[in-house]
């Protein structure tokens, strides 16, 4: 067994002062058990922990780390900048670059605004699709998750989904009420909705790839079929590509998948490990945006030159088909070998796999949706996490999250992995 007892004494101190003894409900182990670990380092592939303890990291920030724990040539570029200040509160060359090279990446986006978070990206979009459409209505898909925001809370995956938690309480009745839920991959779901409110439907909201109810890839014309009833009823269409954006391609989701929304937030990799996020578009959309246009949004950090500079370090070296080729065969021979260890051992599995992302789930069927995930293992799930967890693997502590694996895995970190959950595999 690991060693935790400072992890032990730091979690108990963390509860007095910290609601759960963090400052984000996924980190808490909640449903797998145990003691979360204190970390004190990353370098690579590699997470260090306060009891001295080294793992193979899947979490990754839960998605910005592409390029592994403290890549030298993004410190190098934050160390190079640091000295002249962290935030000006005005504006800077570097927020026009990283702009220029995810409007090149991302052509549907016309105009950005850069914020501080994934919650903020989505939050904003929200707002200005109700500004441009005079509509109040938005849909969102059963278990996607895009941020806390209040009008988005309703029927969340991640770490609502994890926890159990339906519905917040606290979140405005009023607020939920306008948002409408529709299942995933279930286009007759969305038509039902616009068929119900004609003329009331602002935006429809989605994660183009899955990732928050664990992976789910859409099925074959999903995503076209909402270009097409967005359309056709003058509703936005908003990809939230906050995990999927410079993680499943270069161009992220809408370009893998040839789709063009109207919105599309992002956040994550673009801040290269930094606080960050972005929503962008159609220029005559955007335009409503003070100080062009009369919808308020503002931020004292936002576009700040640390995050800035570490986003631009890290898309540059993205840039480059080579870059996720690496990442799917890593992936794709993690994934392959993780389910040649679990029918070996007679575990029922099913792997999804969209780029660097992947997760295990603990059942028979295919999932797709947010009942089909809801119907995994998840105590099976937990002893896995666990066995892994003690032969030193960093898995994401929930059934419903992705692993995320980095450009710093190597084959070895791969083989050791696959080694790892063949012997769980035997132990469940
Ligand atoms: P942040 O506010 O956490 O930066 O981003 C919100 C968000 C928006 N959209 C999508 C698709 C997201 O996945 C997220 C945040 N993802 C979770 C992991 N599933 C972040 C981890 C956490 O909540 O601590």
């Amino acid at each position: 067994m690991k060693k935790t007892q400072v992890s032990k004494r730091l979690f108990k101190e963390a509860r007095r002062l910290l609601p759960g003894g963090v400052d984000s409900p996924v980190r808490a182990f909640k449903a797998v058990g145990g003691t979360p670990r204190f970390i004190v380092r990353g370098r690579g592939s590699k997470l260090y922990d306060a009891d001295g303890n080294r793992y193979i990291d899947y979490v990754g920030s839960w998605g910005p780390l592409i390029l592994g724990h403290a890549d030298p040539r993004v410190t190098a570029a934050v160390k190079r900048v640091i000295g002249n200040g962290t935030s000006f509160g005005a504006a800077t060359e570097v927020e026009i670059r990283l702009a220029e090279m995810i409007c090149r990446a991302m052509p549907s986006i016309e105009m950005l605004r850069f914020v501080n978070s994934g919650t903020e990206a989505t939050m904003s979009a929200i707002r200005l699709a109700r500004a441009f459409t005079g509509r109040e209505r938005i849909i969102k898909f059963e278990g996607c998750y895009h941020g806390h925001s209040d009008s988005l809370l309703v029927s969340g995956g991640s770490g609502m989904a994890t926890l159990s938690i339906p519905d917040s309480p606290g979140v405005l009745r009023q607020a939920a009420r306008y948002t409408l839920v529709a299942a995933y991959n279930d286009i007759q779901s969305v038509q039902r909705l616009f068929d119900k409110y004609p003329g009331e439907i602002a935006a429809v909201i989605v994660e183009p790839v899955a990732a928050n109810m664990g992976v789910v890839q859409p099925a074959r014309g999903f995503l076209g079929g909402l270009r097409r009833l967005t359309k056709k009823y003058g509703a936005l269409l908003i990809f939230d590509e906050v995990i999927t954006g410079f993680r499943i391609a270069y161009g992220g989701a809408q370009g893998l998948f040839g789709i063009k929304p109207d919105i599309t937030c992002l956040g994550k990799i673009i801040g290269g490990g930094l606080p960050v996020g972005a929503y962008g578009g159609r220029r005559d959309i955007m335009k409503m945006m003070a100080p062009e246009g009369q919808v308020y949004q503002a931020g004292t950090l936002s576009g700040n030159p640390l995050a800035m500079t570490a986003g631009i370090e890290t898309l540059r070296i993205l840039n480059d088909a080579r870059v996720y080729r690496q990442l799917e065969e890593r992936t794709a021979a993690l994934q392959e070998g993780i389910a040649a260890a679990a029918c070996q051992a007679c575990i029922p599995l099913s792997i999804a796999r969209a780029g660097s992302l992947l997760t295990v789930f603990f059942s028979g069927g295919e999932v797709s949706d947010y009942s089909s995930a809801r119907s995994c293992d998840t105590g099976l799930f937990a002893r896995f996490f666990n066995s892994l967890l003690n032969d030193g693997i960093y898995w994401p502590p929930s059934q419903f999250e992705a692993a995320f694996v980095s450009l710093a895995h190597s084959p070895q970190d791969i083989e050791t992995t696959i080694r790892a959950a063949g012997k769980a595999f035997k132990q469940l």
